[in-house]
């Protein structure tokens, strides 16, 4: 009620109408009459804001009060997505504020369209890093997750001709208003330059490290607030800049341009988020970036921690500290430096708070993505740290050689540093000396961790192993993204779903009500005819909301196989050709995803997902039964549009090579079948769903190691196989590309000759099966059965029940229930 709810803190119909015309004239300078869609988004959003501040106050309190061991959750990467949707639903007002837009005879859809969101990762990794924020306040735990303040995010992705072509991503132009700039929170970073030794007069050893570059770190928190719960934790994210003292030299001397060019390099640090995934660029720029937000972080973790009064060598007791992949593994290396250089520990002391502070998750099984550093490279960034890093190997390898009896491979494989006809740093294995906790994000990839590029650590350490199954949140991918399907669930089994996933479960006893199945069914026509009308918007294709929508989106690689789904494109279409009669149950082919800018291949299946469109799409023999869409600009904020009109989801990737997938995740618990592979978590996935509601197809992991230490032949594939070698000759001759027989030729000659990912090898066994999922679909009813059951049993893949693993398990940390008091 207006009257004892403060404008900033009510959660009210009337107050919140109240605190937006407010917010509208005292932060925008508008009244109604000449504000614009955007301002009333500003005006929402410091509304939001407001009583987040509130709760996030709270929290900071309550946490500084307390002895609470806090997460830290160290992560290159954050893909958060837009935060007032989400906001509202964690904050219980979505409700409450459409109500009070309608009445203002506004639509809160229209605002939440203007926000612009922030991209800050590349894909599952920084997804995942979001996701775990969101469980972390729900289950209200303290915790602080930082990273990088990119001012330029993710590219933006348009298509033309069929290509992709990459634009900047300026998500801060029309300001951030979730953000609070803490300029007292700030740390020098320094870079380059060179280090000396010597003994000071009392006779211990000293190191001064004189860098060549000195950056300034500058605090900027975003509050993350739990579901129905007042735990706001803080995102904080570092920004670069040149620091205050800095142009003095340079100005002094006159050299203008000087200062401004050094001016420049200290701002470029945090300047954009590199778009590679699973490959390494080796740029020192990435290191000057992993470097500077892990300095800053450690740094601003230990003032926390001696401000509670406390002792430098209890640090791990004020911080477990977990690390997303190895991309802040320069943590380890920099720890040790702040602790022996800065704090005066001795060696064995800081090595002891260090390997009790760290863990590390590893995200990727695939050999050539692990981080290597080349060590002339390093030392010009980070001179001390290599001599901390020879000095960690030195003393590790003493002890590992007396447990391996000598053995020059192992020891060559563990080693921190690899030789070669250059040198260089491997971080995965600088993560595993320093962690006191591995793990991998699946079963399946944990397994083949510890047998394949993790083994000799599993035998060293067994013990530091464990699995963690990746999650997501519920909130953003079910409540937010799927507000229909939500509504019908709780209709049947209440909101506690929400909270506690397992609770799905309950739905399965309405799994034959005739008039659910109706419902169930009404909501994912409805929710595919928004999709087909956006489709259209976007790119004039036109689509069947009765067809299948069968749908793959995720980034572009050879290793997740949007190739081995064209084939099968193909395949359908020529069936057409050679019998326009033929029964073909309708089909709509979604594909988006963003290609890295310089991996070759994967740019080429864009341009092919969108040749052979071009030519199914408009062929009047198709008559519409068959459309290929490639949606652009495949980001948060589009996904969740695509996930609840999904009713298949291709999860295709060569087994052994998705760590987990978390997309594969958000499908079904929006009630997509799957097809898939046994890869990543698509194996437990299909354990949960019961194997009668899940397509598999296509050779085991082992079956592919097998199949290649035989010697694999793709081309006998093609030459015994007339409908894949018809698709393939198809693609080269230019069947799909107006003749030009040129510009597919690397991916058929890759796919002929080479076939690392077995496309060829798993074709036909794809195919049967997509068959199958044809078969199945046409009994409408007993397809939404299938997709009830796998919704309620999806419970286990929620990022909560991940994160109740992470905390019991590696962190040893408990929940801090936060009280608002007044
Ligand atoms: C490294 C060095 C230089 C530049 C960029 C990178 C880089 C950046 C991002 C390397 C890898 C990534 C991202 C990897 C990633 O997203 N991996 C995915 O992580 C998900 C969450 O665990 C898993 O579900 C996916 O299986 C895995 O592919």
């Amino acid at each position: 009620n207006v009257l004892v709810e403060d404008a900033r803190t009510g959660l009210d119909v009337e107050t919140l109408k109240k605190a937006i015309l407010n917010n509208l004239f005292y932060v925008q300078g508008k009244y109604p009459e000449i504000a614009t869609r955007n301002d009333y988004y500003m005006a929402l959003a410091y509304t939001v804001r407001d009583r987040l501040l509130q709760r996030w106050v709270a929290s900071v309190k309550q946490y500084l009060e307390g002895k609470h061991r806090i997460v830290s959750y160290l992560s290159a990467e954050y893909l958060l997505g837009p935060h007032l949707g989400n906001n509202l639903v964690n904050l219980g007002i979505y409700k409450e504020a459409e109500q009070a837009l309608h009445e203002m005879g506004l639509n809160l859809d229209w605002l939440i369209e203007k926000e612009i969101e922030p991209g800050l990762g590349n894909g599952g990794l920084g997804r995942l890093a979001a996701c775990y924020m969101d469980s972390l306040a729900t289950l209200e735990v303290p915790a602080i997750g930082y990273g990088i303040r990119y001012q330029f995010g993710i590219f933006e992705q348009d298509i033309r001709d069929g290509w992709q072509v990459e634009d900047t991503d300026n998500w801060l132009r029309r300001g951030n208003p979730w953000e609070i700039a803490r300029r007292e929170i700030s740390y020098d970073i320094k870079l380059g330059g060179y280090v000396q030794h010597y003994m000071d007069r009392d006779g211990k050893f000293r190191t001064i490290w004189t860098p060549d570059l000195i950056v300034k770190g500058v605090a900027y928190d975003t509050p993350i607030v739990g579901y129905k719960v007042n735990t706001t934790n803080t995102l904080r994210l570092w920004k670069s800049e040149a620091p205050n003292s800095f142009d003095f030299q340079s100005f002094n001397s006159g050299d203008y341009s000087n200062a401004v060019n050094q001016k420049i390099i200290c701002e470029n640090i945090s300047k954009v988020l590199y778009p590679n995934d699973e490959t390494r660029s080796g740029k020192v720029l990435r290191l000057q970036q992993q470097y500077f937000f892990v300095s800053c972080s450690l740094q601003d973790m230990i003032g926390i921690h001696l401000r509670q009064g406390e002792r430098i060598e209890d640090f791990q007791t004020t911080f477990a500290v977990q690390l997303n992949d190895t991309h802040p593994a320069v943590a380890i290396a920099e720890m040790m430096r702040l602790l022996v250089d800065e704090y005066d520990l001795e060696w064995v002391d800081a090595w002891r708070v260090t390997t009790r502070t760290f863990a590390y998750t590893n995200h990727t099984l695939l050999p050539e993505a692990l981080e290597k550093w080349d060590m002339e490279l390093f030392a010009s960034v980070l001179p001390r740290h290599l001599e901390i890093i020879q000095e960690i190997n030195r003393r590790f390898l003493d002890e590992v050689t007396v447990r391996v009896y000598g053995d020059q491979e192992k020891i060559s494989s563990l080693s921190i540093i690899g030789e070669g006809p250059r040198r260089y740093i491997k971080m995965a294995n600088l993560a595993c000396a320093g962690s006191f906790a591995i793990n991998g994000v699946a079963a399946l990839h944990t397994e083949l961790l510890k047998q394949t590029v993790l083994k000799d650590w599993y035998a060293l350490s067994p013990e530091k192993f464990s699995n963690k199954t990746n999650g997501v949140t519920p909130r953003r991918w079910m409540v937010l993204s799927n507000p229909k399907l939500t509504e019908l669930i709780s209709s049947k089994i209440g909101e506690n779903w929400i909270k506690h996933l397992d609770e799905l479960k309950n739905l399965e006893k309405f799994a034959d009500d005739p008039e659910f199945l109706q419902q169930w069914m009404d909501v994912k026509l409805e929710m595919k005819t928004q999709l087909a009308q956006r489709i259209v918007n976007r790119t004039n294709i036109k689509v069947d909301p009765e067809s299948i929508f069968d749908i793959q989106v995720k980034r572009i690689h050879e290793y997740k196989r949007q190739h081995l789904n064209i084939l099968h494109v193909i395949t359908l279409y020529n069936r057409i050709k050679q019998n326009p009669e033929a029964e073909i149950v309708p089909r709509t082919f979604v594909f988006a995803g963003k290609a890295a800018p310089g991996y070759k291949q994967a740019k080429l299946i864009i341009k092919l997902i969108n040749s052979v469109g071009e030519i199914v799409n408009k062929d009047p023999d198709v008559k519409g039964r068959l459309k290929v869409v490639f949606y652009p600009n495949y980001n948060v904020t589009n996904a969740q549009k695509i996930y609840p009109a999904a009713d298949l989801s291709e999860q295709i990737s060569t087994a052994g090579k998705e760590a987990s997938g978390t997309g594969n995740m958000k499908l079904s618990l929006n009630g997509a079948l799957t097809i898939g592979t046994l890869d990543g978590a698509n194996v437990e996935i299909r354990e949960c769903v019961g194997e009668e509601n899940f397509f598999l197809f296509g050779l085991t992991a082992e079956e592919v190691e097998n199949t290649k230490s035989d010697g694999y032949n793709p081309f006998h594939f093609y030459e015994n196989n007339p409908n894949l070698k018809l698709a393939l000759d198809q693609i080269s001759n230019g069947y799909f590309s107006h003749l030009d027989d040129t510009i597919f030729k690397d991916l058929i000659n890759s796919l002929l000759y080479d076939d690392q990912f077995m496309v060829l090898a798993d074709y036909q066994s794809y195919v049967d099966c997509q068959d199958q999922v044809a078969e199945a679909f046409k009994d409408k009813v007993k397809w939404a059965r299938m997709s009830i059951l796998n919704v309620a049993r999806m419970g286990k893949f929620s990022s909560d029940r991940s994160i109740r693993e992470y905390c019991d398990e590696i962190w040893k940390v408990k929940s801090v229930p936060v009280t608002l008091n007044g």
